[in-house]
């Protein structure tokens, strides 16, 4: 009879281990971006604006392009929250929300390349503490990603296809400021004849424009697709040699 305690007691020592293991709680000091507290992607931290003037800082870094939702409850009953997400440049606000007393808000930014986001937590007055949960979900972008950089015509860094390649690719998104706002790829052509060229518009919310250029930079074909719009355009009596951009 002696022995069921301590059976006991280990068998809940074994479940409060494992339960913590599985959280990720912040780590002071936070203060600085520098010392930011690593919340793991899609997944939950836990924290507190534990005394007047705390700051607390988190990153989260992200394997995809994609739409970043951070979802704050405020778990305190005393003091509000300010939040502001930033990408690594630090240059500007990509949203901020202030959460009250036991309430629930989510920040969500769009159009996000991969890389590290940083959340700057603090009390939305001086004087405000309070205890929060912290989330993230990374709604990523389906279909294969072009290799950057490939944002050069001819002389610069652009990717090389063969004729008959089908290539997939995202554009259009940013990080640290920074929009990838073009994509080359070049291509030879072995014989005179006609070209087919077929974009398509993958978004279902943005429009898209296609060139076809010679190497002399000498515009051939263009085509504005729609959201979710594909066109084959045709180009008669190309030359073979001349290396083309699209
Ligand atoms: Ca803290
Ligand atoms: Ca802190
Ligand atoms: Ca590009």
């Amino acid at each position: 009879m002696k022995r069921s305690p301590c059976l006991l007691a280990l068998i809940f020592f074994a479940f409060q281990t494992v339960s913590v293991g599985a959280q990720t709680s912040e780590l002071e000091p936070n203060d600085i971006a520098g010392q930011a507290s690593a919340l793991l992607l899609n997944n939950t931290g836990y924290g507190s604006i534990e005394k007047p003037n705390d700051i607390d800082w988190w990153k989260v870094t992200t394997n995809s392009d994609g739409k970043l939702d951070i979802t704050i409850q405020n778990t305190g009953n005393v003091g509000a929250i300010h939040v502001e997400l930033y990408d690594s440049s630090f240059y500007t606000i990509l949203d901020s929300v202030t959460v009250n007393e036991n309430t629930v808000q989510t920040m969500h930014a769009d159009g996000l390349g991969a890389g590290t986001y940083f959340i700057k937590m603090k009390g939305a007055a001086a004087i405000d503490t309070a205890s929060y949960i912290i989330s993230n979900t990374l709604i990523a972008v389906t279909g294969p990603n072009d290799k950057e950089p490939n944002d050069m015509w001819w002389f610069g860094p652009h990717t090389p296809i063969q004729l008959s390649d089908t290539v997939y690719g995202h554009i259009g998104y940013n990080h640290n400021g920074k929009i990838d706002k073009d994509d080359y790829f070049s291509f030879t052509t072995p014989a005179d004849g006609n070209l087919y060229l077929t974009f398509n518009n993958g978004s279902n919310i943005n429009s898209m424009e296609f060139n076809l250029g010679d190497s002399l930079n000498n515009g051939l074909l263009a085509s504005f697709n729609d959201p979710g719009q594909s066109k084959t355009m045709e180009q008669q009596g190309l030359r073979a040699v001349p290396t083309l951009f699209g």
